[in-house]
């Protein structure tokens, strides 16, 4: 059976959620990357990048086991395996869902991940990097409702894999003190998918592990200390 070795974050959320759209049967493998699971050598022999989501296809290409980490790598893969399931057939829609799915992986994951950083994890809280960061998440949220002002999913007419990789961003926006309210389309969209039975089977995945509270010195030394620097 397939496995995804994941944990309750939004990167891992995005694998959860399509895997439950594609009806694929799955398990998972739970890395708790609070408590350093990420550096196990077991972990390190799918991906050389120490962080969830990877996967482990025991029926990959050419009926050979296959691993695959970064996640839109991941959700590309399940379609084409899928028969191309969530990727519009159309040329248009399919660049475009592969244009909204880059702007997911080359800017909110990124940015949103730094403000997390400097606002919500750093001991020392730096006004330049917490402003910097803090433009950009509400920039980017901007941006994404200027499209959906005039598209009904990310990719154009149909609910797709950008749609899929975007939402675990921007669920729990109130964490990054954004009220959708200030962006109307984002917030018609968000509540679009959050009402899809797959999505909602998919955010549930080891929701009972996901991290509550302030962030221990444990946890911030896995996440940001020297370990991943000795990890390879
Ligand atoms: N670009 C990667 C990002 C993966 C990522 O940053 N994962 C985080 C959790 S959301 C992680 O594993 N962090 C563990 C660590 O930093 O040690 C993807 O999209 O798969």
């Amino acid at each position: 059976m397939l496995e995804v070795w994941s944990w309750p974050t939004p990167n891992g959320h995005k694998v959860h959620i399509a895997l439950e759209e594609l009806g694929l049967e799955y398990k998972v493998i739970p890395v708790n990357i609070g408590a350093g699971d990420q550096f196990k050598p077991e972990f390190l022999k799918i991906t050389p990048n120490h962080r969830i989501p990877a996967i482990v296809d025991p029926d990959g290409p050419g009926g050979k086991k296959f691993t695959l980490f970064e996640s839109a790598a991941i959700l590309i893969y399940l379609s084409e395996k899928t028969g191309g399931k969530l990727i519009p057939k159309d040329p248009i829609g399919r660049y475009k869902c592969l244009e909204w799915m880059m702007f997911q992986m080359g800017g909110i994951g990124p940015m949103f991940g730094q403000w997390n950083h400097f606002a919500a994890y750093a001991v020392e809280k730096i006004p330049y990097a917490i402003d910097r960061y803090t433009n950009e998440v509400r920039r980017l949220h901007r941006v994404l409702n200027h499209r959906l002002d005039e598209v009904e999913w990310l990719a154009g007419s149909e609910y797709s894999m950008a749609d899929i990789i975007t939402f675990p961003w921007i669920r729990g926006a109130e964490r990054r003190n954004i009220d959708l309210n200030d962006y109307p389309s984002v917030k018609r969209w968000h509540d679009a998918i959050a009402a899809r039975p797959a999505v909602q089977r998919g955010v549930a995945v080891l929701a009972d592990r996901a991290r509550k509270g302030t962030i221990t010195d444990a946890e911030r030394e896995n996440y940001f200390g020297k370990t991943q620097f000795t990890a390879r």
